[in-house]
């Protein structure tokens, strides 16, 4: 979809339609994300009420995704009783892993444009339209919420809103695999395409550091922030000498809770809480950053958050943020389904 520049006709079709519009997971940015019809994306941020949305579709076009593992798990009820019509450039993916009842093999601009062509005047479904409103309300609240997590050490979700809301407009966000670096998906805001780079199937924890300098040599008129966890920015910070050497200034945001916090949460709701290797020691963020002659800053009170990263934000050269987070805050493990099996 991206690589087709096909946003403007997703955006088209599921206004004739009055169809909701969700992404795969990392494509966030696919759709200006205050577009009513824009439900987030599928997969680990998905909330409850989107999903519950999406189990009653009857129909799901899907267009320009492969429908790999880190959207639908694989999972062999992932469509429910929906009918899919697959869109997708490359014939292997099509009807690969789902019953599929009508294929496209074609890029996504011309499966879009001719399903377009061939709708006619297109439909009005109020009732659609009003329930995308209510679940984009209930993400919105959810979103909110977060503001209100108080205390030491800080909330995950609150570092992350609290980044949303100072973020000028069209920052390029690149993401690390991790637990807290995994709340991106329900918390920050896309406005335009190709301004979110997250790892994908594969998620490779070190990626999103040097993801975000790739990202700043390429638009080096964007403001770029990184969202990593302690532990993948352990594996590539020393890349912070590439990026003084070259002057690629962009911001990193450790969301640091000397831990491996994915794996933790794998320990607490499959092994009792029994804790094992899970804990890991950090130089301080701000001062390593320093030692490279970048600019380093730490917070540790959620009320600092938002000047904290403000200032960061102005800096000419590559800053990093270490935030001091609660070890025990994360999401549901991904896999769940899969260790359950
Ligand atoms: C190269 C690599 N090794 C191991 C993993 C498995 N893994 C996924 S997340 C994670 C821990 C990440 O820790 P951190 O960056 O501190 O993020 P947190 O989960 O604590 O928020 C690990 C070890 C991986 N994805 N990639
Ligand atoms: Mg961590």
């Amino acid at each position: 979809m991206l690589w087709d520049e096909a946003s403007g006709e997703l955006i088209a079709l599921a206004e004739a339609l009055d169809a909701p519009i969700m992404t795969s997971t990392g494509r966030d940015d696919v759709v200006p994300n205050g577009h009513p019809l824009f439900l987030g994306s599928i997969g680990r941020g998905t909330l409850p009420e989107a999903h519950a949305l999406f189990e009653k579709a009857d129909v799901v076009f899907a267009v320009g995704t492969r429908l790999a593992h880190s959207t639908t798990f694989l999972r062999p009820g992932f469509f429910g009783s929906a009918r899919l019509i697959h869109a997708a450039v490359d014939p292997h993916n099509i009807g690969r892993n789902f019953a599929t009842e009508v294929g496209m093999n074609a890029e996504a601009g011309l499966a879009l444009r001719a399903v377009l062509g061939g709708l006619g005047e297109g439909v009005e479904r109020p009732a659609w339209r009003a329930e995308a409103a209510a679940v984009r309300d209930a993400q919105e609240k959810h979103r909110e919420r977060a503001l209100e997590y108080g205390g030491k050490p800080i909330d995950p979700r609150r570092a992350q809103m609290a980044l949303a809301r100072v973020l000028p407009e069209n920052t390029i966000i690149t993401n690390d695999a991790g637990s807290a670096a995994g709340y991106v998906y329900e918390y920050q805001r896309f406005d335009q395409a190709r301004s979110f780079v997250a790892p994908q199937d594969l998620a490779a924890i070190g990626i999103g550091y040097p993801l975000g300098l790739g990202a700043k040599l390429a638009r080096p008129h964007q403001k770029v922030v990184t969202i990593s966890g302690d532990g993948a920015f352990l594996c590539n910070g020393a890349e912070l000498e590439t990026a003084m050497r070259e002057n690629l200034p962009t911001v990193c945001v450790i969301l640091n809770n000397f831990n491996l916090g994915s794996e933790r949460a794998y320990q607490k709701h499959f092994y009792e809480g029994r804790y094992i290797a899970d804990a890991i020691g950090n130089p301080r963020f701000d001062e390593y950053a320093r030692v490279f002659g970048a600019a380093g800053f730490r917070v540790e009170d959620p009320e600092e958050l938002e000047d904290v990263y403000a200032q960061a934000l102005k800096e000419d050269g590559p800053a990093v943020v270490d935030v001091i987070i609660d070890q025990d805050v994360f999401p549901e493990p991904r896999r769940k389904d899969a260790v359950k099996n």
